[in-house]
C-alpha cells in the first residue's frame, strides 16, 4: 500500500515514495517500506524510468545509515577544547537561544562576519538553500560562492553552449560511438552505465578517456589515459585531425557556430605530436581517436560524448570543457538525438530560485562573497579593508569541509580558531562536527519533505517523509525557522512550512499533483536540442570564440593551460595525484557506515609498478605521501589502474577514520580554476616514500 498522508500512520505496513538526496547525477526515485513507523527497507522505484528499480549499493543501505548507532540524537554543546569532539547534550531551547544571541551580537557589528557553509549533503531545494538562504539573506551574512564541485565546467558550458544543456541521457542507449570523458560512470553515474550497456549490445563502440583505468575504463573497448589536466591539448589535437582530414560538417559550422576561423588557426597549432607530448599518450592514440570520431560523424553515425566533472578539477578545467564542447559542433554530431554531448542538463529546470531563496530580503545590502574552495584562507584572514571583517561565526550544514575542502592544513587551522563560533547541523559527528561549538542533530531524507532537480536526467522528484524524525533531530528548515524567530525576524516567509516551499520551487510549472501521485514529473526538453542550432548564447550559436570571455580579459578561444603543479620526472614532487571518489562512499558521506567502509577496506593509493619499483615500494606497503603542504599515510596498491607518473588517492575518507588522522586533502591546494572559481583537486604534485615508523 502506498500512503499519501503526512505524517504517515504510526501502525501498519506501507510504502512511501521519495528521492535520493545525494550529490549524484542519477537522483533515483526511492521507495521506503515502513512497518509500524520504522523504515525497514529502501529500494529503487521500478516505475521511474531513470531508476529502473535499481539503486547503488550505498543507498540500498539507507536504513543502516538512518538508524546508525552513532546518529546524532540531541543538540550538543562543546564541553572540551576546540576540536576535541567533546560535547554535552543540551535542550533545543538552550542551544537555539544561545546561538541566536551570539549571532545577534556579531550581526550588530557586521553581519558579514557570519558565514554559512553548505554544499550538497542533500541536493534538495528545500533542505538545501531554501529556508537557510532566506535566513542568511535576512541577516545580511556573507554569501558563499558554491564552487567546490562543478562551477568550472558549468561556466565553460555556459560560455560555449549557453547553459548546462545537452543530450538526454537515455538517448546514449541508441548511440554508435560513445566517448566517456572524465567520468567513472560505474562508480558515480551508475544509471548512465545501463544506457552504455544497451548501446554496446547494439554494436556501439565505447572509448574511455581517464588518467585512471577505472572500473568503467576496463569495460570499454578502448581506454586512453592522458595526464591529469591535459584534456584541452587532446581535444585541440583532435580538432587538428578533423580539419586536416576534413571530417567536418561545414554547413553546421557556417550556420550554427561563432569563431570558426580563429579556432581553426588555434587547432592547427596542435599537431598530434605536440599534444602527445603534453598528454603523455601516443600519437597513434590521438590519430586513432580522431579517425574514429571524425569518420563516424562524417558517415552520419550517432556519436556522443559523456563529459563529466572529473576533467574540470584542474587549473585549465574550464578551457578543457570548452575545447571538448566544441567537437560536436565541428562535426555536426548534434544533428541526431543520440549524438552530441552531455555534461549536465540542469539549466532546463524552471526553478523559481527567487521565491525559494528570497534574495530580496537583502534589501539594499550587498554582502561580500566568500569562495568555499578557499575556506582555509578565508578563515585565516584578519579584518582588512579589502577582505572586510574576519569571519567570526560559521554555520555549516549539508557539508563536511574539514574532510572535503582542499588544503586541510589551513582548513583545520581555521576551524581550530578559539575565537571562531561554529555551529554544525549534521547526522553524524564528522571531522567538521568535531570543531563545533554547537552540534545540532539533523533529519535524514527519510524524515523530511523535499523537492529535487538533478544533473543527470531531466525529471523533478518529490521526497516525502517516511518516518518521524529519529531522536530529537530537526530538519535544516526547522532550525532556520526557529533561529529566525529567536533573532526577532518577523518576515512571514521565514515561518513558512516545508510543503509551502516545496510548492514554491516550481509554482505551476511542474504539476504538484503528478509529483504527489508518481513521485516524479518530467521537464520538457527537445530530443535533439541543437540539431538546428538555437544555442542560448548571446550570438545564438555555439561559441568557439566567446566575446564574454574576451571582455573579461581572458582568451576568447579554448586553449590548453598547464596545471599549477605539472609533476614531471626530476621535479621535487614528480608524481601527479588525483583523488577521485571511491565507489562505496559519496564524497565523505557513508565513510562511517561500516558495511560500506569494509568494502573499501582502508585508504588506498594506487601506483604504477614502475613508479613503485623506483622507490622500493611493494604492494601493501604503508607509504607516506607528501608535498610542501603536508603528508598523509595510507596503504599502496600497485595495479594497472594507475598510469605511469600518476597516483590515485581514492577519496574522501573521514580524517579520523584514516590511518593517521588525515586524508588526501592534506595535499591538495586552494588554487582556483580558469573559469568558475572552482577547486582544483586533481591538480596536485606529490612525492611518495615507504613509511618508516619512528624507531
Ligand atoms: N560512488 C560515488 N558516486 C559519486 C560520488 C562519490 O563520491 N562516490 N560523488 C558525486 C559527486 S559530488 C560528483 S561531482 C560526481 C563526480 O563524478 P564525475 O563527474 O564522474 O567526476 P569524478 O568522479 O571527479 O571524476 C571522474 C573521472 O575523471 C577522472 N579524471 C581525473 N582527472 C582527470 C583529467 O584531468 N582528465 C580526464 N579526462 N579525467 C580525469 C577520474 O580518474 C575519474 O575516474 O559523482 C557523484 N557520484
Ligand atoms: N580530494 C578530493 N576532495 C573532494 C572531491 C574529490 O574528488 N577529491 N570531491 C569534491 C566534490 S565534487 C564535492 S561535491 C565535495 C562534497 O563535499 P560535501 O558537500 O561536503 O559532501 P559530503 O562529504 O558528502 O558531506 C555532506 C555532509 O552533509 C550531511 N548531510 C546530508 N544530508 C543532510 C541534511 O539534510 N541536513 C544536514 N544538516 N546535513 C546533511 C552528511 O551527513 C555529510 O556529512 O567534496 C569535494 N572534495
Ligand atoms: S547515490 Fe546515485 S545511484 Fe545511488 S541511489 Fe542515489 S541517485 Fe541513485
Ligand atoms: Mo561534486
Amino acid at each position: 500500500m502506498q500512503v499519501s498522508s503526512f505524517p504517515p500512520p504510526a501502525l501498519g505496513t506501507f510504502e512511501v515514495l521519495g528521492a535520493c538526496p545525494h550529490d549524484c547525477p542519477d537522483t533515483c526515485s526511492l521507495v521506503t517500506s515502513v512497518q509500524d513507523g520504522v523504515a525497514i527497507r529502501v529500494h529503487g522505484n521500478a516505475a521511474h524510468p531513470h531508476t529502473g528499480g535499481v539503486l547503488c549499493t550505498k543507498v540500498s543501505r539507507y536504513t543502516e545509515r538512518s538508524y546508525h548507532p552513532e546518529r546524532l540524537l540531541t543538540p550538543m554543546k562543546r564541553s572540551g577544547p576546540k576540536g576535541s569532539g567533546q560535547f554535552e547534550p543540551v535542550s533545543w531551547d538552550v542551544a537555539l537561544c544561545d546561538i541566536a544571541a551570539r549571532l545577534k551580537d556579531i550581526a550588530a557589528r557586521d553581519p558579514q562576519a557570519i558565514l554559512p557553509y553548505s554544499y550538497a549533503g542533500t541536493m534538495g531545494l528545500v533542505q538545501g538553500d531554501g529556508m537557510a538562504a532566506r535566513f542568511f539573506h535576512r541577516l545580511g551574512a556573507s554569501l558563499l560562492d558554491r564552487t567546490i564541485c562543478a562551477s568550472a565546467g558549468a561556466t565553460a558550458l555556459d560560455y560555449t553552449l549557453g547553459g548546462k544543456l545537452g543530450m538526454k541521457i537515455e538517448f546514449f542507449a541508441e548511440s554508435d560511438l560513445i566517448l566517456i570523458w572524465g567520468s567513472n560512470a560505474i562508480a558515480s553515474n551508475l544509471h548512465f552505465w545501463r544506457h552504455v550497456q544497451t548501446a554496446k549490445r547494439g554494436g556501439a563502440r565505447i572509448i574511455c578517456i581517464d588518467p585512471r583505468k577505472t572500473e568503467t575504463a576496463e569495460k570499454c573497448h578502448q581506454h586512453i589515459a592522458p595526464r591529469p589536466g591535459t584534456d584541452a591539448a587532446l581535444a585541440l589535437a583532435l580538432m587538428h585531425e578533423l580539419i586536416r582530414n576534413d571530417w567536418l560538417d561545414h554547413d553546421y559550422i557556417a550556420q550554427h557556430t561563432l569563431g570558426w576561423e580563429a579556432l581553426r588557426e588555434r587547432a592547427l597549432q596542435w599537431t598530434p605530436a605536440r599534444a602527445a607530448e603534453v598528454c603523455g599518450i601516443s600519437v597513434a592514440e590521438i590519430e586513432g581517436l580522431a579517425r574514429e570520431y571524425g569518420q563516424a560523424c562524417k558517415a552520419g553515425k550517432k556519436v556522443a560524448i559523456r563529459l563529466n566533472y572529473g576533467m574540470q578539477r584542474t587549473r585549465g578545467g574550464g578551457n578543457a570543457v570548452r575545447a571538448v564542447a566544441c567537437l560536436p559542433a565541428l562535426t555536426g554530431a548534434w544533428a541526431r538525438r543520440a549524438g552530441g554531448l552531455l555534461m549536465s542538463n540542469s539549466s532546463v529546470y524552471p526553478t523559481n530560485k527567487a521565491a525559494l531563496q528570497r534574495p530580496d530580503l537583502l534589501g539594499a545590502r550587498s554582502p561580500r562573497t566568500i569562495n568555499m574552495s578557499a575556506i582555509g584562507e578565508a578563515l585565516l584572514q584578519p579584518s582588512s579593508p579589502a577582505f572586510g571583517p574576519a569571519v567570526e561565526a560559521l554555520i555549516v550544514y549539508n557539508s563536511n569541509p574539514v574532510a572535503v575542502a582542499p588544503d586541510s592544513g589551513q582548513v583545520v587551522q581555521g576551524f581550530a580558531r578559539e575565537d571562531l563560533f561554529t555551529v554544525v547541523l549534521e547526522h553524524f559527528q564528522t571531522d567538521t562536527a568535531d570543531y563545533a561549538d554547537y552540534l545540532l542533530p539533523a533529519t535524514t531524507q527519510l524524515e523530511h519533505w523535499d523537492i529535487h532537480t538533478t544533473y543527470g536526467h531531466t525529471d523533478v522528484l518529490l521526497n516525502r517523509p517516511a518516518i518521524a524524525p529519529v531522536g530529537q533531530a530537526r530538519s535544516n528548515t526547522a532550525v532556520f525557522r526557529e533561529l529566525a524567530a529567536r533573532m526577532g525576524f518577523t518576515d512571514p516567509c521565514l515561518a513558512e512550512d516545508d510543503l509551502t516551499l516545496v510548492r514554491q520551487a516550481f509554482g505551476d510549472k511542474v504539476s504538484f499533483d503528478e509529483l504527489m501521485d508518481k513521485g516524479f514529473a518530467t521537464v520538457a526538453l527537445a530530443d535533439a536540442p541543437f540539431a538546428q542550432g538555437g544555442f542560448p548564447t548571446p550570438s545564438g550559436k555555439c561559441e568557439f570564440f566567446s566575446q564574454r570571455l574576451a571582455d573579461a580579459g581572458q582568451d576568447g578561444l579554448p586553449d590548453y593551460l598547464p596545471n599549477y603543479e605539472t609533476a614531471r620526472p626530476g621535479d621535487r614532487y614528480p608524481l601527479a595525484m588525483i583523488s577521485p571518489p571511491a565507489r562505496n562512499f559519496l564524497n565523505s558521506s557513508f565513510v562511517n557506515v561500516k558495511s560500506l567502509r569494509d568494502m573499501e577496506g582502508e585508504p588506498l593509493l594506487e601506483m604504477h609498478a614502475e613508479d613503485a619499483g623506483a622507490r622500493g615500494i611493494a604492494s601493501g606497503d604503508l607509504v607516506r605521501i607528501f608535498n610542501d603542504r603536508g603528508s598523509y599515510r595510507c596503504t599502496v596498491r600497485i595495479n594497472a589502474r594507475a598510469r605511469l607518473g600518476v597516483v590515485n588517492g581514492l577519496g574522501v575518507w573521514w580524517r579520523k577514520l584514516g590511518l593517521d588522522g588525515r586524508n588526501v586533502n592534506e595535499l591538495t591546494h586552494q588554487g582556483l580554476t580558469d573559469m568558475g572559481r572552482a577547486a582544483t583537486f586533481y591538480d596536485c604534485a606529490v612525492q611518495v616514500e615507504k613509511f618508516q615508523p619512528a624507531p
